[in-house]
């Protein structure tokens, strides 16, 4: 009865390995489940072995279930194996309805392309560009400027002392001092840069912020040629139509000084909110260098003259993007920021 035998082996293992492969967790135990029934010393294999038992008759009934067996194992491992590869292939899955996330953007901060614009209307105009440290001594930031240091603006209340001597900048010009002292005339430079006081933090003061200064030394050089100079600037700047306005005011560092006003960017001078119904905006300071900076940082103020003005490009940019919060400018958010991306 060695056929029935064998046959019955042969059906079980069909039954226990179909179960196997259909309860198969993924593509490497099916791969082991197709070398333990199919491979050369499998498990059908081992039953063939056991055909020498069976006459010339038997041999090739049994041979042809086993056949069988092979095949429909064969063909269920086959199936099994694609349906895992199909879903290996898939990766994670992508819901395609869902709205798709907008890449971030880089900008230009609103400050930066205020001052790289007023950057290039100078350098059109004879002026560099440079640098200076954000912490100087009080030499640089006052004494140099012809500020001693019982002057009001050299006061603790105004300035961020470090140590003793050493404060963070107050003002962008002890950068123009630092100029000066390594270049002789002419000389004309703008610097930008963030200057610091110690000033109630609300929507038009900040106690970091930025500066933008111009010094302009030769021989000969006049208030008339600041006067055109910074006309062409405002024209450039604001619009051809805009006018310049030049009222007399004081800095320590400068004599005479004078502010400049621009004719309003929204009334056009007529009057409104935005300019207090004055028909003008204020935009800088200015003035002819005082001789005693030049003595400081060793010019004969005996043969060269020059100007020097300063200007606040934030307070530039809120008129020019019409912001009501000068903080706006100076906390980073980028739900502001990304709308000059
Ligand atoms: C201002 C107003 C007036 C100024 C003076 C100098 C220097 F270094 F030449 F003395 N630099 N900037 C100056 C003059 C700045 O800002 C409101």
């Amino acid at each position: 009865m060695a056929v029935d035998e064998l046959i019955g082996l042969l059906k079980a293992l069909e039954t226990v390995g179909a179960s196997a492969m259909r309860a198969a967790s993924g593509a490497e135990a099916l791969e082991a489940l197709r070398t333990e029934y199919l491979g050369r010393k499998g498990r059908i294999t081992a039953i063939l072995r056991r055909l020498g038992e069976l006459s010339a008759e038997e041999k090739p009934v049994v041979g042809a279930e086993a056949n069988r067996v092979k095949a429909a194992l064969d063909a269920l491992l086959t199936e099994r194996e694609t349906a895992f590869a199909g879903t290996a292939n898939e990766g994670p899955r992508v819901d395609l309805t869902l709205p798709g996330r907008a890449r971030w953007r880089g900008g230009v901060h609103p400050v930066t392309l205020v001052i790289d614009e007023i950057c290039d209307i100078f350098r059109d105009l004879g002026f560099s560009r440079v640098a200076g440290p954000e912490v100087e001594t009080v030499d640089y930031n006052f004494s140099k400027l012809n500020t001693p240091l019982d002057h009001p603006a050299a006061d603790m209340h105004d300035t961020f002392y470090l140590q003793d001597g050493v404060v963070l900048r107050t003002h962008t010009s002890p950068a123009q001092a630092h100029v000066m002292e390594h270049f002789q005339p002419p000389v004309r430079v703008v610097v930008p840069g963030m200057v610091y006081r110690r000033d109630p933090y609300d929507a038009s003061h900040a106690p970091a912020f930025a500066q933008l200064e111009g010094l302009a030394v030769d021989e000969g050089i006049t208030f008339a040629d600041f006067k055109a100079t910074i006309s062409e600037f405002v024209r450039r700047f604001f619009g051809a139509d805009a006018k310049t306005r030049f009222r007399p005011s004081f800095f320590p560092f400068t004599e005479p000084s004078a502010e400049v006003d621009v004719s309003c960017r929204i009334c056009a001078g007529a009057g409104c909110s935005a300019c207090k119904h004055t028909g003008w905006m204020e935009i800088m300071g200015s003035g002819m260098v005082h001789p005693n900076v030049f003595e400081a940082v060793g010019y004969d103020p005996e043969k060269y003259t020059g100007y020097a003005f300063g200007m606040g490009p934030g307070r530039i940019a809120l008129q020019r993007y019409k912001l009501p919060d000068i903080r706006l400018l100076y906390e980073g958010d980028m739900r502001f920021l990304g709308q000059f991306a």
